[in-house]
């Protein structure tokens, strides 16, 4: 693409913005870089991207009024459309006919040509990226990740490497400003509330998700959780771990298809991956192979040493008989569900963590099924042990420390602990990550 001359407005100086600052003035734009940041608070890579393109910059409380020119605007998925900075901006390119559209739109009109992955869904997208990137370098593909994950897909095209597939973990922020994108497979994990801090209704952040299909121009595949099928005239695939309706499922510790395609492929017994959730993650690298012609036993072979992410119902000890799953990127009630959902042993539940409004009670159901005794912490311990006290028994404790070694002293050989918090962490912690930092070390404190 060639910008040369053009002037070009990115909101945002973190990963994103950066990125496509760069990408812009490689691509002969003048470059203006909008943050709300104080200018001491602004990165060493923003400063040292600024001297070398000579970026201008706009930033703090200038941030908020536009300049008097500009030709295209790009948004990092921070940034807010709807309302705040993200607002502003788009009514100004509204009056001034011009476009506003987010970093991996603006990345992806360099590099049309390439073949795309869309991965989105409440749940799940960081580990199946990863699983399926990982699969399609095994079956002999330069394949990388971007989006969501970490990287943004205007560094990977700054980059000048070639991949033969980017797999693309999206956000709803992401696909809020897409427009002409369109990957080859769409994955569709699942939806479920998040994100209301944002989104007006659940409705908004849905139809944010849903315009992954905006573009389908270039789509050839569409896998979708069996549960939330679409009417799309494209060719799709269900899967699940728990419909017998879907076109991948699982028994028996394999992951099949019911379409009588291929042989199955061992799931249960070696995957790192825990749960039936994470089946279904592999469900969507089988359906990936299938749609790219790569052997279902590369992935097979791949699940024997694949380990998930962190914090992602991370197996962190077996001892005892009793499995400790680490599961702090849990921040709502539906990853909750899916590790509950995922387990096939009793377990002893660790959750609970900043009050943001959820209701525990919707999972009464499965907490009747699967917990055998819940272990409640943070500042919703209160509430939660007022829904689940006549379902199942509960223990408040203070901290992480406290609440492992209680979950020890109650979890019977052949179960399962599981800390799955649920909400967030910000009550007691920085971030999930930290979170899930202390329940590892308490764990290593009963080895
Ligand atoms: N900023 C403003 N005004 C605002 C908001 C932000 O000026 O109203 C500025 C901040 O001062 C900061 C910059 O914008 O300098 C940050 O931009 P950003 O929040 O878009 O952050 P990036 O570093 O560009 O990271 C983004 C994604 N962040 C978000 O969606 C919030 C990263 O996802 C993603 O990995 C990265 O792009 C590369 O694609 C993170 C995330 O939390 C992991 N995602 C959410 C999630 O997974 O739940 C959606």
């Amino acid at each position: 693409m060639n910008l040369s001359g053009e002037n070009v407005l990115i909101l945002g100086a973190g990963g994103s913005g950066l990125a496509a600052a760069r990408l812009a003035a490689e691509a002969g734009a003048r470059v203006t870089l909008v943050d709300q940041c104080h200018r001491d608070r602004l990165s060493d890579r923003a400063r040292e991207l600024v001297d070398t393109y000579d970026l201008r910059l706009r930033i703090g409380d200038a941030a908020a009024i536009p300049p008097a020119d500009g030709d295209l605007i790009v948004t990092s998925p921070g940034i807010d459309t709807i309302r705040g900075l993200g607002r502003v901006y788009a009514d100004w390119a509204a009056a001034r006919r011009i476009e506003l559209i987010g970093e991996v739109e603006f990345g992806y009109r360099f590099r049309p040509e390439w073949r795309y992955i869309g991965i989105t869904g409440t749940n799940g997208k960081t580990t199946t990226t990863e699983l399926v990137t990982a699969t399609l370098r095994a079956g002999g593909l330069n394949a990388l990740a971007a989006g969501n994950i970490g990287r943004p897909l205007c560094d990977v095209i700054s980059s000048k490497e070639q991949p033969d597939m980017v797999v693309l973990e999206l956000s709803s922020f992401q696909l809020e400003t897409t427009f002409e994108f369109s990957p080859e497979v769409v994955v569709w994990m699942n939806f479920a509330a998040d994100h209301m801090d944002r989104y007006a209704s659940l409705e908004g952040y849905y139809q944010a998700k849903r315009r992954i299909f905006s573009n389908t121009t270039k789509t050839k595949l569409v896998l979708h959780r069996q549960e939330e099928a679409f009417p799309l005239n494209l060719p799709v695939r269900g899967f699940s771990a728990f419909s017998v309706e879907s076109d991948y499922g699982y028994t028996e510790g394999k992951l099949v298809d019911r379409m009588g395609k291929g042989e199955p492929c061992l799931y249960r017994g070696h995957a790192e991956l825990q749960g039936l959730h994470n089946a279904e993650n592999a469900m969507v690298a089988m359906g990936i192979c299938d749609h790219l012609g790569i052997d279902r036993c590369v992935l097979e072979e791949l699940l024997t040493s694949f380990r998930p992410p962190r914090h992602r119902c991370e197996k962190v000890a077996v001892l005892n008989g009793v499995t400790y799953l680490n599961d702090s990127k849990s921040t709502n009630l539906h990853s909750l569900e899916s590790a509950l959902r995922g387990q096939e042993e009793p377990v002893v539940l660790i959750a609970g963590g900043k009050e943001k409004g959820l209701e525990f009670s919707e999972l009464n159901a499965i907490a009747a099924e699967r917990v055998s005794f819940a272990i409640l912490i943070g500042e919703v311990r209160e509430k939660v042990k007022e829904t689940w006290k006549s379902i199942v028994p509960t223990l408040l404790c203070d901290s992480i420390a406290e609440a492992v070694e209680a979950a020890a002293q109650r979890a019977k050989p052949d179960s399962v602990v599981l800390f799955s918090p649920g909400t967030s962490s910000f009550d007691m912690f920085s971030g999930y990550e930290e979170r899930g930092e202390t329940f590892v070390k308490a764990v290593e404190r009963l080895i």
